[in-house]
C-alpha cells in the first residue's frame, strides 16, 4: 500500500470528507458560499478552485524540528482556506492580487514574477503567499514541470488560526496557498515533498523555522496526531488515548512572531548551532570539520551518546554537562574553542548574521539540553501511547512527559512568558494531568491533557481564574471566549476542493 505521506493532496468536490458531519460542514459550506461570492464581487470572475490548510497543537517537541528530531503534533479544525482563479494568457495584467474577508487584512498586490524579494522590513500578511509562489515556481524548475508564461493570479484568503497563537496560522497560509498554485496550475504533488517545499519557502520571510508546522498541516490525517520525522520527512499515526481530550488556552500574549519574536525565535536557531559545533570540537573533531559538516545538535548526537557510554549510560545530555559550561558564553569563548569568528562560521546564512549582532551571550549548555531532552520525550510519549498501561496510567503519563516538557521551555529555552506561566499553572491547578505552552512560545497557546468527562467543567473553572478579569479589563470579549478555550480533536490535513 502507498504511503499516505506519498500521495498527492485529495480533491474533493465536497466539504464532508474534509469536516465531517453535521453543524461543523454547515458551517464550512456557510464559509464557502460567502467565499465565493465574495470572490466574485472582488474580482468579477469565480474562483477556479479552492485550497485548504489547517493550523496545529504541537503536544510534545517544542524547538526541537529545527535540529533535526521527531515532534509530535495534530492539526486542528481550524484553518485556512485560499480561492484562487488564474488569469487567462492575454487577459492577464501579470499581477497577484489578494484579498481577505478579514478588514483587518488589507487588500495587496504583488508582480507574477516568482523571483522578487520578499521585503523583510515592512511586513505584509500577503508575504505567507508569495513565500508559497517562490516554493511553487522553485519546486516546479527543479522537477521539470511546465508552468507556462507567467500570469496574474486572483486570490481571496479565509483564515480562521488565532494569529500570533503558537497554532501555526502562518504555515497554514503558506500551505493553503501553495496547495491552491498547484491546483490553480493543475499539477498536484506528493505530500511529503509539498511538506517539504513549504517549510523551505517560509524561510523568505526570515525565520529559521522547522518543518514541523507545514508536515502536519500537509500531512494530517482525521483523528490522529502524528509523530513527524524529518530528512526525509515522514509521517506515522499515532490514536491517542481515548479518555484524555486537549483544551487549547490562549494566554492573551501574542506572540508577534514575524516581527519580534523572530529574533528570538532565530537566536535559539543560532545558539543550537554553535553548541552543536562546539560539542563536536570538544568530542574529537577537527574545528574546521566541525564548522563545515555539523548544522545541528542531532548531527553530533552519535559522538555525545559514544562519551556517554564511556560511563555506562546513553543519554547525550551527559556530554552536554561535561563539555558545555552553565554560564553564557561570549563570542570570543566560543571562538577559542573554533579557531574561527562566529560571523565566518555563519556566513552561509544572512539571518543567522542579524542573531550575531543581536546577541551579547549564548547559552550553549542550557539549549543543547533541553533539545536532547525533549527529543527524549517525544519518543517516550509516543511508546507511552503504544504501551499496555491502564488507560488512567497512560493519560498520567503523557501529562506528566508534558509538564517536564513545559518546564524545559521554560527554564533551560526561556520561550515562555508570565501570562504563560500563569495559563499553565492555572491548567494545573485545575485537574489537568499536564499542560505546557505549544508552539514558538514568548507569548499564545497552552495546551492542557484534561479527562474527557471533565472538559466542561475545566473550561468554565479557567474563565473564572484566568479569563474573567481579562474580560473585565476589556482584554477581550465575553463571546469571543470560545475562540480562547477550546477542546480540540484531531483533524484533518490539507485538501483541494472542486465544486
Ligand atoms: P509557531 O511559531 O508556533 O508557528 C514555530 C516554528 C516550528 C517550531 C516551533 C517550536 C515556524 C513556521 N514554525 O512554530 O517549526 O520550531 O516554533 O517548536 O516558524
Ligand atoms: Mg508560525
Amino acid at each position: 500500500m502507498t504511503k499516505h505521506e506519498e500521495l498527492p493532496v485529495p480533491v474533493y468536490s465536497s466539504l464532508e470528507p474534509v469536516y465531517g458531519e453535521g453543524s461543523q460542514v454547515e458551517e464550512a459550506e456557510l464559509r464557502f458560499g460567502q467565499l465565493k461570492s465574495k470572490f466574485l464581487q472582488v474580482f468579477g470572475h469565480p474562483p477556479d478552485v479552492f485550497a485548504r490548510s489547517p493550523g496545529r497543537v504541537n503536544l510534545i517537541g517544542e524547538h526541537i524540528d529545527y535540529e533535526g528530531y521527531s515532534v509530535l503534533p495534530m492539526a486542528i479544525r481550524q484553518d485556512t482556506i485560499v480561492a484562487i482563479r488564474k488569469h487567462k494568457e492575454g487577459e492577464t495584467d501579470n499581477l497577484l492580487k489578494l484579498a481577505n474577508v478579514n478588514d483587518k487584512y488589507a487588500t495587496c498586490t504583488y508582480p507574477a514574477d516568482p523571483n522578487q524579494e520578499i521585503d523583510l522590513k515592512n511586513h505584509e500578511w500577503g508575504h505567507y503567499f508569495i513565500c508559497g509562489y517562490k516554493g511553487f515556481y522553485e519546486y516546479a524548475k527543479s522537477t521539470g514541470v511546465d508552468v507556462g508564461v507567467l500570469v496574474g493570479l486572483d486570490v481571496l484568503v479565509d483564515g480562521t488560526v488565532p494569529t500570533g497563537s503558537g497554532l501555526s496560522s502562518s504555515a497554514a497560509l503558506v500551505c493553503s496557498s501553495t496547495i491552491a498554485i498547484m491546483a490553480a496550475f493543475g499539477v498536484n504533488f506528493p505530500k511529503k515533498e509539498i511538506a517539504q517545499v513549504t517549510c523551505d519557502c517560509e524561510h523568505h520571510v526570515g525565520t529559521l523555522s522547522g518543518g514541523m508546522d507545514q508536515a502536519i498541516s500537509v500531512m494530517a490525517k482525521n483523528g490522529f496526531a502524528e509523530l513527524i520525522d524529518f530528512n526525509p520527512i515522514r509521517a506515522t499515526d499515532v490514536q491517542l488515548p481515548a479518555g484524555g481530550t486537549f483544551v487549547i488556552a490562549h494566554s492573551l500574549a501574542e506572540s508577534q512572531k514575524a516581527v519580534t519574536a523572530a529574533i528570538n525565535y532565530n537566536n535559539r536557531v543560532v545558539e543550537c548551532r554553535l553548541a552543536a559545533i562546539v560539542l563536536g570540537i570538544k568530542l574529537g573533531m577537527e574545528p574546521q570539520e566541525a564548522i563545515s559538516e555539523v548544522k545541528t545538535l542531532s548531527d553530533v548526537e552519535g559522538l555525545c551518546v559514544k562519551f556517554a557510554g564511556g560511563r555506562g549510560s546513553n543519554d547525550p545530555v551527559l556530554a552536554v554537562k561535561e563539555f558545555l559550561k552553565e554560564e553564557p558564553y561570549t563570542a570570543v569563548e566560543i571562538e577559542k574553542t573554533t579557531e574561527k569568528d562566529l560571523p565566518s562560521i555563519l556566513s552561509d546564512n544572512p539571518t543567522s548574521l542579524d542573531v550575531l549582532k543581536a546577541a551579547k551571550h549564548f547559552k550553549l549548555h542550557q539549549r543543547a539540553a533541553h533539545v536532547y531532552s525533549e527529543a527524549k520525550r517525544v519518543y517516550a510519549f509516543k511508546d507511552a501511547v503504544a504501551s499496555s498501561l491502564s488507560e488512567g496510567e497512560k493519560l498520567k503519563k503523557l501529562g506528566d512527559l508534558m509538564n517536564e516538557s513545559h518546564y524545559s521551555c521554560s527554564v533551560l529555552y526561556e520561550c515562555s512568558c508570565p501570562e504563560l506561566e500563569e495559563v499553565v499553572k492555572v491548567c494545573r491547578d485545575n485537574g489537568a494531568l499536564g499542560a505546557r505552552l505549544t508552539g514558538a512560545g514568548w507569548g499564545g497557546c497552552a495546551v492542557a491533557l484534561v479527562k474527557e468527562s471533565t472538559v466542561p467543567q475545566f473550561i468554565l473553572n479557567l474563565k473564572e481564574q484566568f479569563y474573567q478579569s481579562r474580560i473585565d479589563r476589556g482584554l477581550i470579549n465575553n463571546n469571543d471566549l470560545g475562540l480562547y478555550i477550546f477542546a480540540s480533536k484531531p483533524s484533518s490535513g490539507a485538501a483541494i476542493i472542486k465544486f
